[in-house]
């Protein structure tokens, strides 16, 4: 029966899974050590595509760009479009392109890190490869996991991609300006992440408006002054 269900291929698939999450934990806590030498806090951005990390990057720099030294790692499948965008707000940054995967590793920051790592900074933020699945099974070393949620994306995503929102420590509601056009329930999206993650700080925002964005920044510059 084994032949013809296929079983044993996929027992082979799960054993290289494993070996390669083992692999990238050891890596990431190599990272780790590294930041923490450094005296750099590290932040990874993880959302679907088009949620809004690199306008949310954006304005953070334009707030903080006086306060903290920053530096920003890009992560895409193509392209250096983010990195451009990043690069205009004049703060160092690296683009990695995955050529198709579908999230970073930690041997990729680890590369991109040694790129910056002339620079003087104090806040690393790494914006993972938009996809809401599989950055979440990827520690990549950081200090603060955040994973964003816009309101065109529709209320139910924490009960659809609950890893996601179990690893991180922050939850970005993001685009909540556009609340008025979309029949997305804020108590609802709430509810859900708390379900998964009680411990979930989770901060409503706009980055085009400027709405709740203090209580973002308010959290970088706590975690920068640790
Ligand atoms: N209305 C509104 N639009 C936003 C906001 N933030 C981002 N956008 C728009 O959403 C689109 C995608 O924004 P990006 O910042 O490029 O999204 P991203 O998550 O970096 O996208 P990928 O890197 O491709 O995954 C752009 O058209 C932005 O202008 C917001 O707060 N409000
Ligand atoms: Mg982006």
């Amino acid at each position: 029966m084994c032949e013809h269900c296929g079983c044993q291929e996929r027992k082979k698939e799960i054993a290289l899974e494993k070996k390669i999450l083992a692999q990238n934990e050891e890596i990431a806590a190599r990272n780790r050590r590294h930041f923490q030498e450094k005296g750099i806090k590290v932040i990874n951005l993880i959302s679907a595509p088009g949620s809004g990390k690199t306008t949310l990057l954006e304005a953070t720099i334009e707030a903080l760009r006086d306060k903290i030294p920053m530096a920003v790692i890009e992560g895409d499948p193509e392209t250096e479009r983010d990195a451009e965008r990043i690069r205009k707000k004049g703060v160092p940054v690296v683009q990695v392109t995955t050529g198709g995967a579908c999230h970073l590793d930690a041997l990729q920051v680890h590369r991109a890190f040694h790129q910056l790592e002339e620079n003087h900074f104090r806040l690393l933020f790494i914006e993972n490869v938009g996809n809401l699945l599989c950055p979440s099974a990827f520690d990549l070393g950081e200090d603060l996991r955040v994973v964003l949620v816009s309101v065109p994306e529709g209320s139910d995503k924490p009960a659809k991609y609950p890893a996601s929102f179990f690893r991180a420590q922050v939850s970005l509601i993001t685009k909540i300006d556009l609340l008025p056009y979309f029949d997305f329930d804020l108590k609802e999206v709430q509810k859900l992440a708390l379900q998964i993650n009680p411990r979930l700080r989770i901060i409503p925002l706009s980055a085009k408006t400027g709405e709740g964005l203090s209580l973002w920044l308010k959290l970088l510059e706590d975690l920068a002054s640790r």
